[in-house]
């Protein structure tokens, strides 16, 4: 059965274009409970951490060079199906694919530069979490 947590990050260019608290609002609006939620910013090594299941993939430098390049807003979520749901609510990582009233359709600029991160699986929405948060800093 699905679990009921995911995480996700609001990227650098939503972040850099105001958007944050729309993103927010629509996170919230779906039913989803935030648990945990700060702004910060990645270092180029940090990025590296984050995404090293896609290491040996072409796009892996460039996205730890954009994934660094400006403030993000990480947090996890609580909801029935989390996982899954929060994936539909942001929409396919290219925005030229997300179905509309996606969040990525609405606010993403292009592949790389998409508005947000999803986890792909419960496992990874545990993992992801662990990355930025303590357990201190969830309620
Ligand atoms: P998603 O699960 O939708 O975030 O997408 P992936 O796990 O496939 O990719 C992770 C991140 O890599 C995306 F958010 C953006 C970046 N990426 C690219 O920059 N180029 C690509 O062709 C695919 C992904």
């Amino acid at each position: 059965m699905s679990g009921n947590r995911t995480f996700t990050m609001i990227k650098p260019d939503a972040t850099g274009a105001g958007n944050t608290g729309a993103i927010t609002k629509m996170i919230e609006d779906a039913g989803f409970r935030i648990v945990a939620m700060k702004k910060t910013k990645l270092s180029a090594e940090m990025a590296g951490k984050f995404y090293e299941i896609h290491k040996e993939r072409p796009f892996y430098g460039e996205l730890c060079a954009y994934m660094s390049s400006g403030s993000i807003v990480p947090m996890i979520l609580e909801k029935d199906n989390a996982v899954e749901d929060f994936r539909k609510l942001i929409g396919a990582t290219d925005p030229k694919k997300a179905a509309p009233g996606t969040v990525r359709a609405l606010f993403a600029k292009s592949i790389d530069a998409n508005a947000v991160h999803g986890s792909d699986s419960d496992e990874n929405a545990a993992i992801e979490g662990n990355f930025f948060f303590s357990q201190f800093e969830r309620f």
